[in-house]
């Protein structure tokens, strides 16, 4: 029989192009909720993608999706992590070419914006949202590039707690979500993506990047919606 028909014993969540997780093998011990950049340089007023000139709409409008999704993960004990994009105070971190890209459309990083200097740890505009505070206990993980495994000790962290699956949520879908899900199927990590929780500058881009999750059943994983997964997490 093909691997892919096969229906799995355990639990699996309706999704696209396959049940996930691939083996039905879906606990608070080996599953973990990344919460991507939810800060206010992506999704407040003054940050970083609004200084841009994006509708900060529609990388809010995920915020409440993932409120749900964060409340049933700490009350059945899963493990949670948040990541947050930023530079250090010195940007010796922070390359030249990302900075003069940034500096080509109007939110230089590391300069003063209304939220502080852009993209820069310690800053306003650097921190989690008030909606999605971490709890004490949750890892935060500090990054400079947009893949989470980039420069962190996330896999370490991971690998050290169990975790085979891994639900992505935050923004944006396109960059750092679709970057940090290649990065961890590539080292073995079963992930879903949560499409209502997460969400781009671009919505063409968020059905694009949805799209290429689905070719060669399911390249980087799955996706599925926040209800899907709720209605079934053990
Ligand atoms: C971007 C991110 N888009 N969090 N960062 O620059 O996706």
């Amino acid at each position: 029989m093909n691997v892919m028909t096969e229906t799995p014993v355990g639990t699996t969540i309706d999704s696209a192009p396959y049940a996930w997780p691939w083996n039905g093998d879906l606990r608070p011990d080996n599953t973990a909720l990344i919460i991507i950049d939810m800060q206010t340089d992506f999704c407040g007023v003054g940050g970083y993608v609004d200084s841009m000139g994006y509708d900060i709409s529609l990388t809010r409008a995920p915020i409440q999706p993932i409120q749900s999704v964060l409340k049933a993960f700490r009350d059945k004990g899963y493990m949670v992590i948040h990541t947050r994009e930023g530079h250090r105070p010195d940007l010796s971190d922070l390359p030249d070419n990302k900075r003069w890209r940034s500096r080509q459309i109007g939110a230089g990083i590391g300069d003063p914006g209304p939220c502080g200097r852009i993209l820069t740890r310690g800053e306003p505009g650097w921190e989690i949202i008030g909606e999605l505070t971490p709890e004490p206990g949750e890892v935060i993980v500090d990054k400079p590039g947009k893949g989470c495994f980039c420069a962190t000790d996330l896999e370490m962290i991971l690998r050290l707690r169990g975790i085979d699956n891994i639900v992505l949520t935050g923004i944006t879908t396109d960059v750092c979500v679709h970057t940090t899900m290649r990065e961890a199927n590539d080292r073995g990590f079963e992930c879903v993506m949560l499409t209502d929780c997460c969400a781009a500058t671009d919505p063409a881009n968020h059905a694009a990047a949805i799209h290429m999750i689905h070719m060669q059943g399911g390249v980087f994983g799955a996706t599925a919606t926040s209800d899907a997964l709720l209605k079934v997490l053990p």
